[in-house]
């Protein structure tokens, strides 16, 4: 298997009349800029677009240009020829979506996990790419789109949020490129980052109270992690969507190598998502131990257990993995 080149992947998406985008369930930053930018670009080709995604969009990302680009659900008879994947690794990632884009006639894939499954008819996959949002910009200038301030603001939301601000290994020279090329098509990189980080609910912030009031650690303090209840949601009016990124204060803490966030789902599952600061301990492989996966240092899983006794059997496993690559 190989991914497209992105020739290929500008020639199909030329081909295509009706379309349909989705990012995958509880969308981020980077899927909900990929797909709002991508949309726009097809928009200006004259085609006909819907974003349809699983879940709704979290009401920071509201300021992006949406402009009626979203319906909540299939309409009934809809017909749509392309069917295009943001930011998912395989189609269970589409949640709600994936029985949509199954009867659709050319799927692409576009992604940057290192574990894709290349479910598409076409498939974008690169690695090295910082975010979706960066693979969509090299697709616009393919397709010879003009990238409007609209667009510029949707794809630097994605590129910012998926480096953490520029932080995180994958921020390279080709990201600041971008970046500099964005600017200069009109975006603010203070009103961005204010609309994203400075728009909290005042329960926001009691969430991250008690999300941080949970926070434990291995006895060497290299392994931390919090633990979130579905009481701490209701309490404190929040949605899953409002944890998003919490795990990172764990991460912060300088002796930690691997930080672990629980969360109790409605489900009654527990997702478990994890980060490390190193290469050297690759959490892709220990979700992989829980059938999850993600990237070398970002990655989650869902486990069918109480709470108690998903942070029992996945501690092990991490405290088992890092003494074997201690060795
Ligand atoms: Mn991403």
């Amino acid at each position: 298997l190989r991914s497209n080149t992105i020739s290929e992947i500008a020639n199909a998406l030329r081909k295509g009349d009706d379309f349909l985008l989705a990012t995958h369930v509880h969308p981020d930053g980077d899927g909900i800029g990929a797909e709002i930018a991508l949309a726009l670009g097809l928009k200006q080709l004259k085609k006909k677009v819907t974003i349809i995604n699983s879940d709704p969009i979290p009401s920071n990302y509201c300021f992006l240009p949406l402009e009626g680009l979203f319906k909540d659900r299939v309409p009934r008879h809809a017909f749509f020829s392309c069917a295009v994947a943001l930011e998912c690794s395989e189609p269970e990632r589409l949640g709600k979506m994936k029985d949509a884009f199954s009867g659709i006639e050319t799927i692409i894939n576009i992604d940057h996990h290192p574990g894709n499954s290349w479910f598409g008819d076409y498939n974008y996959v690169r690695t090295e790419a910082c975010a979706v949002g960066e693979q969509i910009y090299d697709i616009l200038n393919a397709l010879k789109v003009r990238i409007d301030p609209g667009m510029a603001a949707c794809i630097y939301t994605s590129i910012l949020t998926d480096t953490g601000s520029f932080s995180y290994s994958n921020t390279t020279w080709r990201t600041h490129e971008i970046v500099e090329e964005l600017i200069k098509l009109g975006v603010s990189p203070t009103d961005i980052y204010q609309e994203v980080y400075e728009s909290n609910s005042p329960g926001k912030i009691q969430l991250l109270g008690q999300i941080l009031s949970t926070l434990a650690f291995s006895t060497d303090k290299r392994v931390a992690w919090v633990t979130l209840t579905r009481k701490m949601f209701k309490d404190t009016h929040t949605s899953y969507e409002d944890a998003e990124g919490m795990i990172n204060y764990a991460r912060s803490i300088k002796t930690v190598d691997i930080a672990i966030s629980f969360t109790e789902l409605t489900s009654g599952k527990v997702k478990v998502s994890f980060r490390s600061k190193s290469q050297e301990q690759d959490v892709n492989k220990i979700a992989g131990m829980f059938n999850g996966g993600g990237h070398t240092r970002a990655s989650g899983c869902v486990v069918d257990d109480t709470l108690e006794n998903t942070r029992k059997k996945v501690l092990e496993k991490v405290l088992q993995y890092m003494k074997k690559t201690d060795k």
